[in-house]
């Protein structure tokens, strides 16, 4: 077995490029044409590959050492002699005058890369030189010059081709004052094998990957990332722009691109197409759901304005107001129950226990009518999780508290084992803590269903906005003395109108009619609650 020494070969006009990466270490069997190391100038980054198949005994470059061409690499205990293939040269570039034709100079061994990116649009003026699209093959991506100067009229290719030597890439309206041959010297490319990344000669082809913190690549807002990376980053669907890098200037390494899609996995970050999506309190434009702009109007036209912004509650619970209402294909059912005979019940269970300070609400009744119900009918007690429904054995109850700083559901939890009085009273406290901004999280997660009341307040009949991830909702407006019709006579009876809304791809219409019919039934006579 020999020891070969492996070392830079040509790679084109760098004279002394910076090692940025370790692609190997002692003791790697590598193949012939394995990329060892990634090297960059401030044009270009480029992957240098080994010359032969063996076994890595010794590296002789570190991260930072400046190389060029000649310089030693590594050695590898080798079976057999390196072999090392010449490229073919860069051709010169064609000489334009009046309409000029733009086509893919000579970039090496490279046939079929992809463009991806086009760095410019119909209309610009082009400079010659000026740099057009770039391509990327697995190994290296670069930028492709434009070989004459003028407006670009015509684009013959977009991101997602693949282009080869001599393709069409653009058509320039030139001038002959604006247009010369492009200045390339016919200049070898890196002289590795057929399938190892080459960069042509400054001139006939730009830079690679420009590095994000040069001028050029932070104009053109290209990520700073080896092709290696870059393509570990597109397999993954991971925008590279996004991604900070904590390379060696900057550079975004492959654990870069980990980490962040780490992070985006559990929650942790989000890319910056996902933040569009959420939904922001406004609704944001409606763009991410295909839907026309939203309105934007100069009120102040019209009259004299006051803007402020909206508080954070407000934009919490608007966000989530929005999901549900978006989301879920709900349906309000509304009915009436009679409370007459429960309404003088709890007048004077009040007047009975006005000294222990708990004032009995219609709302707590409402809350144990609604655990029987729900009990009755579990699927209005679960959620949805996939295409499984999860039932839940314990009925959290959250109702809906106007507070000075916007809507909240404080939650009280076990409601089938409390009685009314208990009920009205961890009401009053979670009410009051609602109302002084001092709920914790524990106090408003859990709900199985949440009743919304305006009863206090006033009204007929609501369609509220179900709490996902429950499927149901309660809304309740104010009680009125209606003439009810017995069967011989109007009399009157106090009335309580319900509104019921539910998801449908979990309950069905006559399963909520029953629900709120049977919700009428206790609360027209409570006692079946103990039924
Ligand atoms: N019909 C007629 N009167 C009713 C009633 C009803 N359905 N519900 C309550 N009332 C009466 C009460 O008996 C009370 O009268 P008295 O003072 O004479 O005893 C009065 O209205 C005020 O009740 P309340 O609002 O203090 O108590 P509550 O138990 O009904 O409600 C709470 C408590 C926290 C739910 C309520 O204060 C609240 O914030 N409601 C608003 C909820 C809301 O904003 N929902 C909309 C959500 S969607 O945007």
């Amino acid at each position: 077995m020999a020891l070969i020494e492996v070392n830079v070969p040509d790679i084109g006009d760098f004279d002394e490029v910076a090692v940025i990466e370790l692609l190997v270490k002692v003791g790697d069997t590598v193949k012939a044409e394995q990329s060892l190391i990634t090297v960059e100038s401030d044009k270009a980054s480029m992957e240098i590959p080994s010359s032969t198949a063996g076994v890595i005994k010794e590296l002789r470059v570190k991260l930072g050492d400046k190389v060029k061409q000649g310089s030693v690499v590594l050695v590898v205990e080798a079976a057999e002699s390196p072999s090392v293939t010449p490229s073919p040269l860069a051709k010169a570039a064609p000489v334009a005058s009046g309409p000029v034709e733009i086509h893919v100079p000579d970039i090496g061994d490279f046939k079929d890369v992809s463009v991806i990116e086009v760095m410019v649009k119909l209309g610009d003026s082009i400079k010659l030189e000026q740099s057009l699209i770039t391509v990327e093959s697995d190994k290296a991506a670069m930028e492709i010059p434009s070989s004459a100067a003028g407006v670009l009229k015509e684009l013959k290719v977009k991101v997602g081709d693949k282009v080869n030597i001599g393709d069409l890439l653009a058509i320039l309206e030139s001038t002959v004052s604006t247009t010369r041959p492009v200045d390339v010297v016919p200049t070898p490319v890196a002289a590795v094998s057929a399938v190892t990344a080459t960069v042509a000669a400054t001139g006939a082809v730009n830079a690679v990957s420009a590095p994000a913190h040069a001028p050029g690549g932070a104009a053109l807002g290209l990520p700073h990332a080896s092709p290696s990376v870059r393509k570990f980053a597109r397999e993954l669907g991971v925008p590279l722009d996004e991604i900070k890098g904590n390379g060696p200037k900057g550079r975004i390494t492959q654990d870069d691109v980990q980490a962040f899609t780490k992070a985006v996995m559990s929650g942790a970050a989000q890319t910056k197409a996902q933040a569009a999506k959420a939904p922001a309190a406004s609704g944001g434009d409606g763009a991410a759901l295909g839907l026309i702009p939203w309105p934007k109007v100069d009120f102040a036209k019209f009259g004299p304005i006051e803007r402020k912004e909206m508080g954070r509650i407000k934009k919490i619970s608007g966000a989530n107001l929005l999901r549900n209402a978006i989301m879920i294909p709900a349906v309000t059912n509304h009915d009436d129950a009679d409370i007459t005979d429960l309404e003088a019940f709890r007048v004077s269970t009040n007047k009975e226990n006005e000294k222990s300070g708990i004032k009995v609400t219609m709302l707590a009744f409402l809350i144990k009518a609604c655990v029987a119900a729900l009990k009755k009918y579990p699927e209005f007690n679960s959620s949805l999780d996939g295409d499984a429904l999860v039932y839940k054995n314990y009925w959290h109850i959250g109702f809906a508290a106007d507070t000075p700083n916007g809507l909240m559901v404080p939650v009280i939890r076990d409601c089938d084992k409390k009685g009314v009085l208990q009920i009205s009273k961890e009401m009053g406290e979670l009410a009051k803590k609602a109302r002084d901004g001092k709920l914790g999280p524990a106090e408003m997660t859990g709900a199985t269903f949440t009743i919304s009341s305006l009863g206090g307040i006033g009204g007929k009949y609501f369609t509220p906005i179900i709490n996902a991830p429950e499927v149901a909702i309660l809304g309740v407006c104010k009680s009125t003395m209606e003439p009810v019709w017995d069967g011989k006579q109007f009399v009157p009876r106090l009335m309580l109108p319900l509104s019921l809304t539910w998801d449908h791809r979990v309950i069905d219409g006559a399963a909520a009619a029953r629900f709120n019919a049977f919700l009428g039934q206790i609360l027209s006579d409570f006692r079946r609650v103990l039924l």
